[in-house]
């Protein structure tokens, strides 16, 4: 363990005991408070004690043997999707969404830069046509979410959200590409995201975090009483955007019930302020619940004010109320999470030391005229300083993380209730340590209604002394914790790269790739609609090279070991296209190509057809080359592009 010295002469002990009960939290000036959150940022280290080291072995999977959930990992700013075996946690597949790819070419080929393109705004493709780009290169993936069917996953679909670009994707788990990019309007920044639970997703509920003027074009600047903020559906099956809703205060995080009546987000930021301590000043912010069949029959009867083509109804405090409410809660709440009793949302409190849980039955009665705010809300347990995310085994119990105090408690949601009533209950059963400052935590099949309680991950902002040191940038730290018993114990510790926040740990037997691609996939269906046009037949051994004015496409096959062309010759300055088929329908038989010293590289999966368009600049030689290892004969799978200089 280490000892590392505490900074800015505040020990974690000694904060601890100066806020036991979280009074410091909670009637503490907002000065104080924030003083206490950067000092235990920066010093917080490894005080836990009597954790359970990992190492025990305990999640041990012979080799050969599968994994019995697939984890989808977010990776924040590294901006893809990952897919992991859990819980032997050995990282399985990366599939590219909101970033660029240099092994299967994901954001350069025709293919992909027509999904980012599609569901791109025009303002987006000027601007970045301004900066001489064709699309983003980065992008913050926070939270991945599957479709739903009937309150569990069905394997569809997986969902998540851009919050540097205000976008959401969609990934398909037949073949766990992404198929769908779409930039929401109006809205800034979209973070939480989840999925409709029941009957089907149905919709996608996307939260936007950042307040901006209605219109954003320059018009209204700093003045911030004029900036709003957007709450969205996206339709799961065709990504469009039926309807928006205005809200009052920020939007940070968002789920919904599991009887298909009401979505829930939480508003760190109700204050609308615009620095730190104008953001913290109240010691409430809130809920917003958002009602849909109301939303639904606004939106028909045209109770909506049409922006960037999107219908928006206003929901902001004191508006049209059937729309919307907003609950209390203490103060700047980050997680909300549905616990799969499909009663209970758990709301936590951040910078209170208090979870707030809604009863889902108690909505409809807060829609009527002067309805207490809080009148839904039925616990408020105390569990410790910084709860953000709260996951459920299905038995009865939540389990929390507390970011400040490094630790996950596990409590009983029943004497919680029975707790607020004003029974002498505590709720809380155990508090393990973990390592350290955990964000969000998920146990196996926890966000639907079929919680199995078998096993428990924390994902930890800080690793600090838990690894080999590599520098002054360190991994986070994912520690798997052990609650088939009644005891929390962690099991096993495992570093990741910037920085999943969110992951869902999905039964196998739900997911089913297939593993060669259909040769009619609609990924490449323009490609093929050109190739068609062009006469080429892109399912047979063929190619062709076709000249259409300064632009050149050159179709080829791909079967181990060979390309069907050995060489092809452009004129410099040629808009070069190459499409590349690969016949082979062999599992795990890609192959690539990459264009020397061009830049150039794709990923070609087995049965897929993938393209790149390219200027043929210098004159030369360049060979071309598999990049994927595909046979004893990979090295040899190569060949040649002739560039005639332009004069010649
Ligand atoms: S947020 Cu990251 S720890 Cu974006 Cu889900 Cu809570
Ligand atoms: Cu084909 Cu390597």
């Amino acid at each position: 363990m280490s000892d590392s010295t505490p900074k800015k002469g505040i020990s974690r002990r000694g904060m601890l005991g100066a806020t036991a009960g979280g009074a410091a939290l909670l009637g503490g000036a907002g000065g104080a408070r924030l003083a206490l959150l950067g000092a235990t940022a920066g010093a917080a280290t490894a005080a836990g004690t009597g954790t359970a080291r990992a190492a025990e072995g305990a999640l041990s999977i012979a080799p050969g043997e599968l994994d019995e959930y697939y984890g989808f990992w977010s990776s924040g700013q590294t901006g893809e999707l990952r897919i992991l075996g859990f819980p032997s946690m050995r990282e399985l597949m990366r599939v590219p969404v909101f970033n660029r790819c240099s092994a299967t070419g994901w954001g350069q080929t025709n293919e992909s830069l027509k999904i980012f393109d599609e569901g791109m705004l025009p303002e987006t493709r000027a601007f970045l046509a301004a900066q001489g780009k064709r699309v983003h290169d980065n992008g913050d993936l926070h939270h991945p979410h599957m479709s739903f069917t009937d309150g569990t996953y069905d394997g569809r679909y997986l969902f998540m959200n851009d919050k540097a670009n205000t976008r959401v994707a969609r990934v398909r788990c037949d073949v766990m590409k992404c198929d769908k990019i779409v930039e929401i309007p109006n809205a800034k920044a979209i973070h939480g995201l989840r999925p409709q639970k029941f009957p089907r997703t149905g919709y996608v509920f996307a939260n936007g975090e950042d307040e901006v003027p209605m219109v954003n074009d320059g018009s209204v600047l700093d003045e911030p009483d004029k900036y709003v903020n957007f709450f969205t559906a996206l339709d799961g099956d065709t990504m469009e955007i039926p309807w928006q809703v205005m809200v009052s205060g920020n939007l940070d995080n968002t789920d919904c019930d599991y009887q298909g009546k009401y979505a829930f987000s939480t508003s760190y930021n109700s204050e609308m302020g615009m620095n730190l301590a104008e953001m913290t000043e109240n010691e409430m912010d809130h809920v917003v619940v958002f009602n849909l069949a109301e939303i639904e029959k606004g939106v028909a009867d045209g109770d909506v004010q049409v922006l960037n083509g999107v219908p928006v109804i206003d929901g902001r405090k004191g508006q049209n109320k059937k729309y919307t409410r907003y609950i209390p809660i203490p103060n700047s709440p980050h997680g909300i999470n549905t616990a799969p009793d499909g009663v209970h949302v758990v709301v936590n409190g951040k910078l209170s030391p208090t979870c707030s849980v809604i009863d889902v039955t108690k909505l409809d009665a807060l829609f009527e005229e002067d309805a207490d705010p809080r009148s839904c809300i039925v616990a408020e347990p105390e569990l410790g300083l910084g709860p953000l995310h709260t996951a459920f085994d299905g038995k009865g119990f939540a389990y929390t993380t507390l970011f400040l105090d490094s630790q996950m408690v596990k409590w009983d949601i029943a004497k919680a209730v029975q707790a607020y009533a004003g029974e002498e209950v505590d709720p809380i059963v155990s508090k393990v340590d973990v390592h350290y400052q955990p964000g969000h935590n998920h146990t196996t099949m926890g966000e639907t209604k079929e919680a199995d309680g078998n096993w428990l991950i924390s994902l930890n902002k800080f690793s600090k002394d838990r690894f080999l040191n590599v520098g002054p940038l360190k991994p986070e730290n994912e520690q798997i914790i052990d609650i088939s018993t009644d005891d929390m114990k962690v099991v096993h510790d495992g570093p990741t790269f910037a920085e999943p926040h969110d992951v869902i740990l999905v039964r196998r037997d739900i997911v089913n790739p297939v593993n060669v691609w259909d040769r009619n996939d609609p990924m490449w269906a323009e490609t093929r609609a050109q190739a068609e046009a062009d006469g080429v037949n892109i399912d047979d051994w063929t190619d062709a090279i076709i000249r259409d004015g300064d632009k050149v496409r050159v179709y080829m096959t791909s079967q181990a070991p060979t390309f069907s062309l050995e060489k092809f010759e452009v004129t410099q300055g040629d808009e070069v296209t190459v499409i590349v088929t690969n016949l082979d329908d062999i599992d795990d038989l890609t192959h690539g190509f990459t264009l020397n010293n061009h830049g150039v590289a794709m990923e070609v999966g087995p049965q897929a057809t993938a393209s790149v368009t390219f200027t043929a600049a210098k004159p030369g030689v360049y060979w071309y080359y598999c990049q994927w290892f595909c046979h004893a004969l990979h090295m040899e799978m190569r060949g040649r592009m002739l560039v005639k200089p332009k004069d010649a």
